[in-house]
């Protein structure tokens, strides 16, 4: 009878293990989600916009798994909108999701799959259940980095292709210095 020390640590917004996994979104990987792409491709196509440290437990796609992500988003603005994820619906889109904010100020941005387009303010501690069949994606809306924790089924996966094409049907932009959600035209 062991106990065991599977050196996996969640500390802060610090997420360290073996088998952790790390991605970086840099602004050259985001081409097209902001509305004014020539003002992205303008800018430092190296500056990170996030960077994402998952764990997953089981392989991408197993029924019965969680798996667990960190994602750390910076700020800034391409022209007046914030920094953001790509965003997405699940896959398969029967499935939910819990974010967590953790550090910095920021909005989560939801869409139904009949266009309606809300956001949730993130702060730390706040915490956010992410109903199935709804987009996601984060903004960051203060000065400072914004992490948040995500937690999902590992049978989500991920369709980025609607978002890509379609959208959201909203904007999140800085209005005399104020986040709105301005319809996206
Ligand atoms: C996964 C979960 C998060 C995001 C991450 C980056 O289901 O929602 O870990 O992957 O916040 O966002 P995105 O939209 O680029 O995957
Ligand atoms: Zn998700």
């Amino acid at each position: 009878m062991k106990i065991i020390d599977k050196e996996l640590v969640f500390l802060d917004d610090q997420l360290e293990g073996e088998e952790i996994v790390h991605a970086e979104r840099k602004l050259s990987d985001i081409a097209g989600i902001f509305q004014d792409e020539s003002a992205r491709a303008s800018m430092d196509q190296d500056q990170f916009a996030y960077e994402v440290d998952c764990h997953f437990p089981v392989e991408e796609g197993t029924l019965g798994g969680l798996f667990f992500g960190i994602t750390k988003l910076y700020p800034g603005k391409v022209g007046d909108e914030y920094f953001m994820t790509k965003g997405h619906f699940h896959a398969e889109s029967e499935r939910a999701e819990y974010y967590w904010g953790i550090k910095g100020h920021g909005v989560l941005i939801l869409m139904d799959r009949d266009g309606n387009t809300w956001g949730e303010k993130m702060y730390p501690g706040s915490l956010h259940y992410i109903p199935s069949h709804i987009a996601h994606r984060v903004a960051n809306v203060g000065d400072e980095l914004l992490s948040f924790g995500a937690c999902w089924p590992s049978d989500a996966g991920h369709d980025y292709e609607t978002i890509a094409t379609d959208g959201f049907t909203a904007r999140l932009k800085e209005v005399d210095g104020v986040p709105t959600l301005i319809p996206s035209k």
